[in-house]
């Protein structure tokens, strides 16, 4: 009895080392490891803001969190295709622009993808609308859209913010 048992629990200990890293495998590219964010990969902080395309258009990458969006605040050029690319480092967490119709879910594991475009300059409030706990309401940031003369030219590996500008 003592050795069905046995057997039948050491697969169920070696669940983090040998089923996580499978399922890492399976879910593909998209995958990202929400506990290693700042440590590696696309999401790492001097990577995390708005980086500039040969053809014009724009990567912003962000991470959302309890109970905040970094990086805090986004700046991006009018009438430019925005790529966003977003993931998060705790709970389910919903992306939206006050003002307009973007929503975006945002999913630990994963990386959450939606191509944006803003006409005219302003700012948008950025809100989180999935409860996501205690300080959901106060979850909110900026998106600041500056004509196109007058976002920053970026070099290779950096990456645009609100107080380059
Ligand atoms: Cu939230």
């Amino acid at each position: 009895m003592f050795t069905v048992l046995a057997l039948a629990l050491i697969p169920a200990t070696r669940y983090y080392q040998i089923d996580q890293p499978l399922l890492r495998l399976f879910r593909g590219a998209g995958a990202v490891d929400p506990l290693a964010l700042h440590l590696e990969g696309e999401f790492v902080e001097n990577n995390l803001g708005t980086e500039q395309g040969a053809d014009g258009s724009v990567t912003v990458r962000m991470i959302a969190q309890q109970y905040l969006f970094v990086p805090h605040c986004i700046l991006v050029p009018a009438g430019v295709p925005v790529h966003l690319r977003i993931t998060s480092a705790d709970a389910v967490h919903a992306l939206a622009f006050n003002g307009t119709d973007y929503n975006v879910k945002v999913l630990p594991g994963t990386i959450s993808e939606a191509q944006l475009r803003f006409a005219n300059p302003g700012e948008f409030k950025t809100v989180c609308r999935e409860f996501c706990g205690a300080g959901h309401y106060a979850m909110r940031s900026a998106l600041k859209v500056v004509p196109r003369e007058q976002f920053p030219v970026l070099q290779a590996g950096e990456r645009g913010n609100c107080a380059v500008q």
